[in-house]
């Protein structure tokens, strides 16, 4: 890493600031071949220095600041210029600063930096992507006690404690006739132990995706029920057309709304009904789809004509699922048992109520309150593996060898070093910080 990497931190636009960022040896040297201080003053490390940035013709007063080596964010010398937020004066001080000397940085390379150098680890730097791209503020709670190094800490004292199993196993390996049977004693009773906090983290996998993803929700059930008004009413504004004429809709629209500091992800469907149009055919087919892929299905009936017969969307549809009755302002004549909610988009009467049941039904509340929830594909795909491993060295115990458990737990550990970055290889990172945004 000798090269000093440049890139505009903050997002291209007209705004009233906009950042650069240099990383690597020759940050300061490359700074200074086009900004100069207002007074003749040395850069002392951590102070901001007001002065102005001169080349071909342009001209901006700017602020910059130097991070000396190893107190930085990617633990090289780092300097980030101030200056005005536009567009074309970013781009040209930031072109001008590789004819300088500076090479362009990749997506994420500060980061990845700031890994490499050990200024954090993987599981902080994945967290600050999620931060960046928080839309709740669960979402960024959750980023945020990642961050602070809760999961780092996690995974570490469980591998630690997978090192002295595995210490064990060694001794027992060397003194048999002394040792095997207590080391056998041990692994019986700490395995399970380490399994159980393998598996909690493993249980909040569901929860951490619609943290990170959303709630996906689809509305559907025949024609003219009210699909489309229901979008509207859940996300507040007139997302869909809405007419009187059946089959209105035919291609799917997605929308969301935040309900508690959850996003939900609502999808309006085509009416379903015997079809021969070739269009509104391909909308039904979407419409189960969607059904079938989502983690809630409302099922909207009519108050106008209560149909019977939805055993055929019910049994392709996910378990989870609301038989919700709309238009009830046009009669009273209904039976409430029937249903799980009665709603009407028209008046608005019971939306609110409809939004906290679709919340109650898909949020595990229990597992809201969890110092730890786990939101990240890779690190629930390793946490799986680790999981696995440690249950086939418990069996192994029981039925094979203790070598065999060895070999089964030295891979856990390897695989649990996968989500910190103790084991990593190039392609790893790469793949991760590919992921980042410039700049970061
Ligand atoms: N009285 C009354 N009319 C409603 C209510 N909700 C929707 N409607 C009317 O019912 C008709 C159909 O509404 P849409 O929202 O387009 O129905 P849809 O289920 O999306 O219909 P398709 O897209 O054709 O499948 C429109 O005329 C709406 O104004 C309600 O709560 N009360
Ligand atoms: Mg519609």
């Amino acid at each position: 890493m000798n090269t000093t990497i440049v890139a505009i931190a903050t997002p291209l636009g007209a705004g009233g600031v906009g950042v650069i960022r240099l990383s690597g040896p020759k940050s300061l040297d490359v700074l200074k071949t086009i900004f100069s201080p207002q007074k003749a003053q040395d850069f002392t490390p951590r102070k901001m220095v007001f002065g102005h940035v001169n080349f071909d013709e342009i001209t901006d007063d700017c602020l910059a600041v130097f991070f000396k080596a190893p107190n930085s964010f990617t633990g090289e010398d780092v300097v980030e210029l101030q200056m005005h937020g536009g567009v074309k004066l970013l781009q040209l001080t930031t072109q001008k600063l590789i004819e300088n000397g500076a090479v362009m940085a990749e997506p994420g390379e500060f980061s990845k930096r700031a890994v490499l150098n050990g200024k954090m680890d993987l599981t902080e730097a994945e967290a600050i992507i999620d931060m960046i791209y928080a839309q709740t503020k669960t979402e960024m709670k959750v980023a945020s006690s990642q961050m602070k190094g809760e999961l780092f800490e996690k995974i570490t004292q469980i591998q630690k404690e997978l090192t002295t199993l595995l210490a064990t196993i060694e001794v027992a390996l060397d003194y048999p006739e002394h040792e095997e049977t207590f080391a056998e004693e041990k692994l019986k009773s700490d395995l399970p132990k380490l399994l159980d906090e393998l598996q909690k983290l493993k249980s909040t996998e569901n929860l951490g995706q619609k943290i990170k993803n959303g709630v996906n929700v689809a509305l559907v059930g025949e024609p003219n029920v009210g699909k489309s008004s229901l979008l509207n009413a859940l996300v507040g504004f007139d997302r869909a057309i809405v007419t009187d004429i059946a089959g209105t809709t035919r291609d799917t629209i997605n929308e969301g709304y935040t309900y508690k500091n959850i996003r939900f992800n609502i999808t309006d469907t085509a009416g379903l009904r015997q079809s021969f149009d070739i269009v509104e055919k391909e909308g039904i087919k979407r419409s189960l789809e969607s059904a079938k892929n989502s983690d809630f299905v409302i099922f909207l009936q009519d108050n106008a004509k209560i149909l019977e017969d939805y055993a055929k969307i019910l049994t392709e549809t996910p378990q989870n699922f609301a038989r919700v009755l709309n238009k009830i302002d046009i009669q009273s004549n209904f039976n409430e048992k029937d249903f799980d909610i009665c709603i009407s988009t028209k008046t608005g009467q019971n939306i609110d109520k409809l939004k906290e049941l679709i919340y109650q039904k898909t949020i595990d509340q229990s597992l809201l309150s969890e110092k730890l929830i786990i939101t990240n594909i890779r690190h629930t795909q390793l946490i799986s593996k680790a999981t696995q491993n440690l249950q086939k060295a418990l069996k192994a115990l029981n039925v094979v060898s203790i070598e065999l458990t060895q070999v089964l737990l030295k891979q856990a550990w390897e695989l649990l070093g996968e989500i910190t970055g103790v084991v990593s290889n190039e392609t790893i990172i790469d793949t991760i910080f590919s992921k980042f945004c410039l700049g970061k």
